[in-house]
């Protein structure tokens, strides 16, 4: 019989390289999503006739226990949050909400229908903040520096805590900055991208932009998908920092994307302080070692070959 597995944030960039990932390996593919007055669905709309969707919400604890009763799936991967940290300090009671109490919810409906079920936690980098080491592992210690980043520093802890409390076969991902043409707008890397093709073809002169000086390990969502199913796949649970390896400062982000169309970007970026955050986050770099050791994960994408694909497919985009 096929595996199934449920997927939660099935709509975001994630989501839908997961499930296509999932698809790929025979599995029966369950994603919930949440209602809305429009339809959230552009990110699957070429799988969603093979997945099957179903109603709920992260805020919900019922919804989830009633997905879980009724369609049985042994592996659950949560990637549903409210993702974007410059929101986090807009909106910190919702992100605290969803992003944290979130995790429980999904942990103890869980534990209520079917205590078997396998369970990924999408943890983030975002988690070490200030950073206390350099480059981070799976024991540099966390100083987040956004709401954000505190509700993911709780989703990690109950992970892990209901991982030793009930025997829960949950792992936690702690993933660094992973970006695609199907990243949402409002992040850096889709910003950039999209306002490069925009410039190129004459439909805008410039792109407005916080801290140039900020620093990333940035990689490829598809590679990055196969590291939360490779962790389910694993005999015990653990958690695991997935990351590239590498760090790029948003300048240099500008450079490589104006670079792919012939621009300088010198000429396009203004800096607009209405883009600085409340408090940065200003280095981070990862190191995979114990998910390239023991996952066996590796990247195949890197920095270049991801930013310039990412600036050709916004290019065909607003061409059609
Ligand atoms: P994303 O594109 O923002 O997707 C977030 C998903 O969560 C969407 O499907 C969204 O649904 C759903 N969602 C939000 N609130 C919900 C709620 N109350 N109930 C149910 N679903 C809800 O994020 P992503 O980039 O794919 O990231 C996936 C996960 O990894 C997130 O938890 C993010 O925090 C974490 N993460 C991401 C990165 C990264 O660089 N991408 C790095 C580390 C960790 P709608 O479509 O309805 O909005
Ligand atoms: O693209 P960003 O908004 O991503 P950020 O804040 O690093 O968060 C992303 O990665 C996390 C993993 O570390 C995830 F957990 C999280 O869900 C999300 O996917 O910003 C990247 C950097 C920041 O330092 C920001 O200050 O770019 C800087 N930046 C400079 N100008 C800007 C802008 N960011 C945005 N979004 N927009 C700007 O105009």
């Amino acid at each position: 019989m096929a595996k199934k597995a449920l997927i939660l944030g099935i709509t975001g960039q994630d989501g839908s390289y997961l499930a296509e990932l999932l698809l790929d390996q025979g599995y029966e593919v369950i994603g919930m999503v949440r209602r809305s007055s429009t339809v959230t669905f552009e990110r699957i709309a070429h799988i969603q006739d093979r997945v099957t969707l179903v109603s709920g919400d992260l805020l919900d604890e019922v919804s989830l226990i009633n997905i879980l009763r009724e369609h049985k799936p042994s592996e659950v991967y949560n990637l549903a949050a409210q993702s974007f940290v410059q929101a986090s300090w807009a909106q910190p009671v919702l992100t605290g909400e969803t992003t944290a109490m979130g995790v429980t919810r999904v942990l103890d409906a869980i534990r209520t229908a079917d205590p078997d079920i396998r369970f990924y936690q999408a943890s983030s980098s975002e988690m070490f903040g200030k950073v206390q080491a350099v480059p981070q592992d799976e024991d540099t210690p966390f100083y987040p520096r956004s709401p954000y980043g505190v509700a993911k520093v709780y989703g990690h802890w109950i992970t892990v805590n209901y991982r030793e409390s009930y025997d829960l076969h949950a792992s936690s991902g702690i993933l660094f900055n992973h970006e695609s043409p199907r990243r949402g707008l409002e992040f850096v890397t889709r910003k950039v991208t999209n306002g490069v093709a925009k410039i190129k073809l004459g439909l805008a002169s410039e792109i407005r932009l916080g801290n140039l000086d900020a620093q990333r390990d940035w990689g490829f969502a598809g590679d990055y998908v196969r590291a939360m199913w490779l962790m389910l796949q694993q005999d015990l649970p653990d958690d695991f920092v997935v990351a590239t390896g590498e760090t790029h400062s948003v300048r240099e982000l500008c450079e490589v994307a104006f670079n792919a169309v012939g621009l300088n970007w010198e000429e396009h970026v203004v800096i607009d302080p209405a883009f600085m955050r409340p408090a940065e986050v200003d280095l981070l770099v990862g190191d995979p070692s114990k998910a390239e050791r023991v996952l066996g994960w590796h990247r195949d994408v890197d920095f270049p070959t991801l930013i310039e694909s990412m600036v050709l497919a916004d290019l065909k985009i607003l061409q059609k």
